[in-house]
């Protein structure tokens, strides 16, 4: 079993988790991470050959997934000469493990090699022509958790934290592709129809409860984020449905090719 995350030195733990990843993998070093969100599980397969998969809880600082639709795996995979680190769960702000263990996934991939990150989630979207499928370039976040991953005097950047040069590389692949500012709400809950209306008074566009963390600790970590968000529902209030999450799921499953198509043609070019 798992001791949990060290919260005294959260960047040796991620150094432990990155060594016993590269025994258990037998890759010395990855390339590109990416941390799959409800509904991109299914995309998963587009990427390339799964080389090793191997349980989070058996790397130091993980404990097991929360949320259906969300298996606590790690693949390693073989893209041409890349090797990519997929995360097929993520640990939650509002599973109220802390932001170290919120960010460890991240931490350990920089420390596994990584130069660069994909984070996906699944969202509410605030644009009703965004029907739930629709995918969604992450341009700026809006962090509404009141928290963050950096402790101490360390006054971290995060002027073009959503990579531009990645954004634009994708927009090559689909130039159908939107972009928004995604605004990270703690959860679990979804918003009332008022925080959602405040959401876009302060200038979000999707509304969810992960990434923004993630982005943050990636960007300490000298990483380059693409943030891609799936719009599964529309964000409460501007449906009037209301929400759940099998809807989520559905979305996934429906915008699955369109998703792996994507991310098997950015990838490689990352
Ligand atoms: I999937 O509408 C998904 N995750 N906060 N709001 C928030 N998170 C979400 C939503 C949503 N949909």
């Amino acid at each position: 079993m798992n001791a949990p995350i060290d919260t005294a030195d959260p960047y040796s733990h991620a150094q432990d988790a990155a060594t016993r990843l590269a025994e258990l993998t037998g890759v010395d070093s990855h390339d590109v991470a990416l941390v799959l969100g409800s509904g991109w599980l299914p995309a998963v397969d587009a990427l390339g050959e799964a080389t090793a998969e191997i349980d989070t809880t058996d790397l130091p600082g993980f404990s097991a997934a929360a949320v259906a639709g969300h298996a606590g795996k790690i693949r390693s995979i073989r893209s041409g000469d890349r090797h990519l680190l997929v995360f097929l769960s993520r640990t939650h702000f509002y599973e109220g493990k802390g932001v170290e263990a919120v960010v460890h996934g991240v931490r350990t991939a920089a420390r596994a090699g990584c130069r660069a990150i994909v984070l996906t989630n699944g969202c509410g979207g605030l644009k009703d022509t965004w029907t739930p499928g629709t995918p969604v370039l992450i341009s700026d976040h809006i962090n509404l958790t009141g928290r963050s991953p950096i402790v101490g005097p360390r006054f971290v950047d995060l002027t073009d934290l959503y990579s531009s040069r990645l954004r634009a590389l994708c927009r090559e692949v689909d130039p159908s592709l939107d972009e928004g500012v995604y605004v990270q709400f703690p959860g679990p809950h979804y918003e009332t129809p008022a925080e959602v209306r405040m959401a876009g008074i302060i200038g979000g566009h999707l509304v969810g409860m992960s990434t923004t963390l993630e982005a943050i600790a990636a960007r300490e970590a000298g990483m380059e984020v693409l943030g891609i968000s799936l719009v599964t529902n529309l964000a409460a209030g501007i449906s009037t449905q209301p929400l759940n999450h099998e809807e989520v799921l559905e979305a996934g499953r429906a915008a699955a090719s369109r998703m792996g198509d994507l991310l098997g043609r950015v990838v490689p070019r990352i």
